[in-house]
């Protein structure tokens, strides 16, 4: 996949000092996620006529966050996990210090990569960079960990998780489609429209996140099932039942195809994206 040689191109090598950081990076970088958020961004391009090459600098970087958030939201201090992606989480093969390190660089790796691209006419390095801090922000993805880290345990309502879900999975999912088509140099409405499908799509993307997590095993999705319900965390099937779950999910996704209206036939990958969201399994 291309996403893969490019990370891996971006990547300091596995045998660059300090070899651990770099290994522990990579395992996790490397460890078989579905790489949404970069198939996103290089569909959003597609969309508005943009090339792989100019989007795959923020393909990889937002695919960089994501996996920071993840080996950070696995440590003992957060949500404690034992597996993530089918293996070991970060911190059970390289110690809890070095997972620190290795999503903290992952993070940083993410803002060198895209300063790396190439800069539009309408949206310059510096828009790029604040599109990605802010999303990776105390406003945004870090808010919605605060508010989830403060919910564990206490009633929620559906305003509550949705403020939640727009954080921790929509900003990223958002800011992933945005960047593709800014890489592409739309225009402001091209812009608008793809803002509204990553918010949709993204929302979408967390109810059934939700949904696999009371319906699937551990196999299946390669991470510990129900662990949303042992760790009594509000999701969209605990405060309104599985079956609206699935009404909500399959209307935003309605939403976000709606949204590419505009694009006038032209964003047939991102439907196609959109569509694998609803109906997938892991
Ligand atoms: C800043 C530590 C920190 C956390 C921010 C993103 C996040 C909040 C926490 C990670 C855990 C989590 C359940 C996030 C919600 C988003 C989500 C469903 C992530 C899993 O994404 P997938 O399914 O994962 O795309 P793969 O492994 O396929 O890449």
């Amino acid at each position: 996949m291309s996403v893969n040689k490019a990370l891996d191109q971006f990547l300091p090598s596995e045998k660059t000092r300090p070899a651990t950081i770099h290994k522990a990076m990579r395992y996790s970088l490397f460890a078989g996620g579905k790489r949404m958020r970069p198939a996103v961004c290089l569909a959003a391009a597609a969309a508005c006529g943009g090339s792989e090459k100019d989007a795959m600098p923020l393909a990889c970087a937002v695919e960089c966050i994501h996996t920071y958030s993840l080996v950070h939201d696995d440590l003992p201090a957060m949500d404690n996990d034992d597996y993530r992606r089918g293996k070991l989480t970060n911190h059970k093969v390289f110690g809890e210090g070095i997972a620190v390190l290795a999503g903290d660089a992952l993070l940083t790796q993410a803002f060198e990569i895209a300063a790396k691209s190439k800069g539009w006419p309408r949206y310059s390095h510096q828009q790029i960079i604040l599109e990605l801090a802010h999303t990776s922000g105390s406003l945004q993805l870090i808010a919605g960990q605060v508010a989830d880290l403060e919910g564990e345990g206490k009633k929620t309502s559906v305003e509550q998780l949705r403020y939640i879900h727009e954080r921790k999975t929509s900003a990223l999912l958002c800011c992933s489609v945005r960047l593709g088509g800014m890489s592409a140099n739309c225009s402001s409405a091209q812009l608008k429209a793809l803002t509204d499908f990553g918010y949709s799509v993204g929302l979408a993307f967390q109810v059934i996140d939700d949904i696999l997590d009371v319906t699937q095993t551990s196999e299946q999705l390669g991470k510990t099932a129900g662990k949303d319900t042992k760790a009594q965390k509000a999701t969209y099937p605990s405060i309104v039942g599985l079956e609206k779950s699935r009404k909500i999910a399959a209307q935003l996704t309605a939403k976000a195809f709606a949204s590419l209206k505009i694009f006038k036939g032209k964003a047939e990958a991102l439907e196609g994206l959109a569509e694998f969201l609803l109906k997938r399994d892991r």
